[in-house]
C-alpha cells in the first residue's frame, strides 16, 4: 500500500491522510494498521492530563521543544475538547504562532471528540501507532482529564503527567479520584499563582495515604510553563519514571495489559459490527423477532446458531 510505504519513508502528508482515515473510520484504516504494525513499539508515549485551562498544551509546547533540543523527534496528538468552556487557544494554533510547526521534527495533529469518547480512546491509541510507526521518539498525547474515557485515553502512555493548578477550590478532592490514580509525575502548573504549596501539601497528603504506591511514590513539581520554568526538573522526573518502569519490567506489564485490552476490544467491535452489517441491515433480526415473538424460536437457541455461523466464516 501507498500510504504505508510513503509513511514509513518520512511522508508527513501520507502520515496525515493515515491519521485521517483512523478519524474517520475509513474503510482503509485498518489495512493500513495491520502493515504499520511491525514497525511500532518503539516510541516513548507520554500522556498529559488535567482540567481545562491548567496549561497542558503551553507545558506541551515547552517540554516538546526541550526534547528537540536533545534531538529527539516528537509526536503530539492533542484530543480537543468541542467545549466552549476549553479556555485557552487550542495547541496547534499556540504552537504554530511559536514557530515549532516549523520544525520538521515535530509533529502536531489534534483529534476531535465529536462522536463517542470510547471510540476516541482506540483512534488514539492507532494515530499513536502510526507517529511511531513514522519513527517519532517520544510523542505527546493531550487530553483533558475529567472522566473515565479520558482515562481511558491516556491509558496509551508509557508515563501519565497530570497537570493541576492552585486554586481550583479549596477542596482537592474535588479533583477527580481516578485522575490522581493514573498520575506518574505530577506538575502544578502556574506555581507564579497563590496556592501553589498549599496544593502541593495537599497533593502529597493524599499521595501519602494511598497505600498501592510503594513502587512508586508519584513526584510533585512546581512549574510556570508559559515562562519556562521547572521545565528541566519535569523532564528529569519524567525520565526517572521511564527509566523505573523500563527496569522494573513495569513498561512490558503495561504494555502486555494494553495489548490484551486492545485485542479483546477489537475483536468485539469487530463482532459488533457484524451483527449490525449481516443481522440489522439485512433485515434477519425483524425475522428473529417475530419467531420469538410468536413461540416459534427462542433467544437463546438464535444467538448459538449465530455464533456458530459466525465461527464458520
Ligand atoms: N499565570 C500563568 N499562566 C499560564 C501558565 N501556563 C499557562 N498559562 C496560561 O493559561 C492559559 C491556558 O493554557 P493552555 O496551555 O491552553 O491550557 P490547557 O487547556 O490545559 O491546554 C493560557 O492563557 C496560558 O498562557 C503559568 O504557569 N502561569
Ligand atoms: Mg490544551
Amino acid at each position: 500500500m501507498d500510504t504505508v510505504k510513503e509513511l514509513l519513508t518520512g511522508s508527513r502528508l501520507a502520515l496525515s491522510r493515515t491519521i485521517t482515515a483512523i478519524e474517520n473510520e475509513y474503510e482503509e484504516a485498518s489495512a493500513i494498521m495491520r502493515e504499520l504494525y511491525p514497525h511500532t513499539g518503539h516510541a516513548f508515549v507520554l500522556g498529559i492530563t488535567g482540567p481545562p485551562g491548567a496549561g497542558k498544551s503551553t507545558l506541551t509546547d515547552k517540554l516538546a521543544r526541550e526534547y528537540r533540543k536533545m534531538g529527539k523527534t516528537v509526536g503530539i496528538i492533542a484530543i480537543d475538547p468541542t467545549s466552549p468552556f476549553s479556555g485557552g487557544a487550542i495547541l496547534g494554533d499556540r504552537i504554530r504562532m511559536n514557530g515549532l510547526t516549523l520544525d520538521k521534527g515535530v509533529f502536531i495533529r489534534s483529534m476531535g471528540t465529536r462522536g463517542s469518547l470510547g471510540g476516541l480512546s482506540h483512534k488514539t491509541a492507532d494515530a499513536v501507532k502510526a507517529l511511531d510507526a513514522f519513527g517519532k521518539d517520544i510523542i505527546f498525547v493531550e487530553t483533558v482529564g475529567v472522566g473515565q474515557s479520558e482515562v481511558d485515553i491516556v491509558k496509551a502512555a508509557d508515563t501519565t503527567m497530570v497537570v493541576l493548578i492552585p486554586g481550583m477550590g479549596d477542596d482537592i478532592q474535588a479533583i477527580k479520584a481516578g485522575i490522581l490514580e493514573i498520575g506518574d509525575v505530577f506538575a502544578i502548573n502556574k506555581a507564579d499563582h497563590e496556592g501553589a504549596d498549599k496544593l502541593q501539601a495537599e497533593l502529597n497528603m493524599m499521595l501519602d495515604l494511598d497505600g498501592s504506591m510503594l513502587e512508586w511514590r508519584p513526584p510533585i513539581q512546581k512549574v510556570i510553563a508559559n515562562q519556562g520554568e521547572g521545565i528541566n526538573e519535569l523532564i528529569a522526573l519524567i525520565d526517572k519514571h521511564y527509566t523505573h518502569i523500563k527496569e522494573t519490567g513495569l513498561l512490558v506489564r503495561r504494555r502486555h495489559e494494553r495489548i490484551r485490552t486492545e485485542l479483546l476490544e477489537l475483536l468485539k467491535s469487530s463482532i459488533g459490527s457484524y451483527i449490525t452489517r449481516n443481522i440489522v441491515d439485512s433485515g434477519r433480526l425483524d425475522n428473529y423477532l417475530s419467531d420469538i415473538e410468536l413461540r416459534k424460536n427462542d433467544p437463546y437457541t438464535i444467538v448459538r446458531e449465530l455464533l456458530n455461523e459466525l465461527l464458520k466464516k
